[in-house]
């Protein structure tokens, strides 16, 4: 059987983050090669094992590497195919791992989650591939009923327990915590529902951003629609486009204070979720919040500000089953070395 995942380690040092996408994956049931090659210690082999993986049939690429953590961006160097980073904690927290992973330039960008999120990187890897395969995506979703389990169990197993003179917890009107879906409402859905790509942006400031994103978009003949809405300052609004653009492929949320955005969009669908974090006015940036998700919901993190880098991991992530884009990438790679 041809795996469709290739996960490289930097070093054996590495394996317990692997254990946790092997995990997953096991769960999923997807098959998956498992390599040892450092960005720094033999490029070489990094070149070859990429090279003839991606000729194999290889759909998605994970990079698991800490310190000065090289490896992803060394992947996405000799393959068309999207690669995931995860950053390892081995020093200063992991924040310098980050760091390498996620801030790519254009036009190469790594599809980062969380410092030693090995179980998201599993699930965004899936995410991808659950594009073009519906099994895998229904077992995606029944993964995710298995963590919102969880926080209702915890309900039972943690508060009911807790024995204090005054918690009162028998005055909502929903029984056994049932988890309602929200209800669409159609005055206020968008004509463009079939866009393959939506876009996101928190407020208006953040449209310049937004616009970078479009722009590739174009470029890749790639369908879009974009909406100007806040999870916070219009809840329902919020919800209710998610749902509306239902047959979207990818979701891109431009994310500034605190990154609402992209966790908000994360919650409400099963599809990939990729995050800009922005910087607001004060000069600070919304990297870590972007990226540092939970276990069961990813955020594939690109750059500061880099919309493009957005758009270019969409057409990479795409172009797993549309060989048309993976040219159209390549004139977009070749324009920028002409540059
Ligand atoms: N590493 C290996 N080559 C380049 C880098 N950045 C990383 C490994 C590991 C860390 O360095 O991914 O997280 C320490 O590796 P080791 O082999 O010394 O334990």
């Amino acid at each position: 059987m041809t795996p469709k995942i290739m996960i490289i380690l930097g070093s054996g040092s590495d394996i317990a983050i692997a254990e946790k996408s092997m995990d997953i994956l096991e769960k999923l049931e997807i098959p998956y090669s498992l390599k040892i090659a450092s960005a720094h210690r033999t490029p070489n082999l990094i070149r070859e094992i990429v090279k003839q993986g991606t000729d194999a049939g290889i759909e998605v690429f994970i990079g698991i590497a800490g310190l000065a953590a090289h490896l992803p961006g060394a992947i996405a160097a000799y393959t068309p195919r999207p690669v995931i980073g995860v950053p390892v904690d081995v020093k200063t927290g992991g924040i310098d791992a980050l760091q390498s992973i996620v801030q790519m330039p254009y036009p190469s960008p790594i599809a980062t989650v969380g410092i030693d999120r090995g179980d998201n990187a599993a699930i965004l890897a899936a995410q991808f591939i659950a594009l073009h395969d519906e099994e895998i995506r229904q077992r995606i979703i029944n993964l995710r009923k298995e963590y919102a389990a969880k926080v209702k169990k915890s309900n039972e197993d943690i508060i009911q327990k807790i024995d204090k003179k005054f918690i009162q917890n028998d005055f909502l009107r929903i029984k056994d915590l049932e988890i309602s879906k929200p209800k669409i409402e159609d005055d206020i859905c968008t004509k463009n529902r079939d866009a393959e790509v939506v876009v996101i942006v928190g407020r208006q400031t953040d449209m310049a951003t937004a616009k970078k994103v479009t722009v590739i978009l174009d470029r890749l003949k790639i369908s879009h629609d974009t909406k100007v809405v806040c999870p916070i300052r219009s809840n329902r609004k919020f919800t209710n486009y998610v749902k509306c653009m239902k047959n979207a492929k990818i979701f891109i949320g431009i994310s500034s204070n605190s990154s609402q955005v992209t966790g908000g969009i994360v919650g409400l669908t099963d599809r990939p979720v990729i995050g800009v974090p922005c910087t607001n006015e004060n000069g600070d940036d919304y990297m870590l919040t972007t990226v540092s998700m939970p276990p069961g919901v990813p955020v594939a993190t690109v750059g500061i500000n880099n919309g493009k880098n957005a758009a270019v991991l969409a057409g990479e992530i795409l172009s797993i089953s549309n060989p048309e884009i993976v040219g159209l990438l390549d004139k977009l790679k070749d324009k920028k070395i002409n540059l």
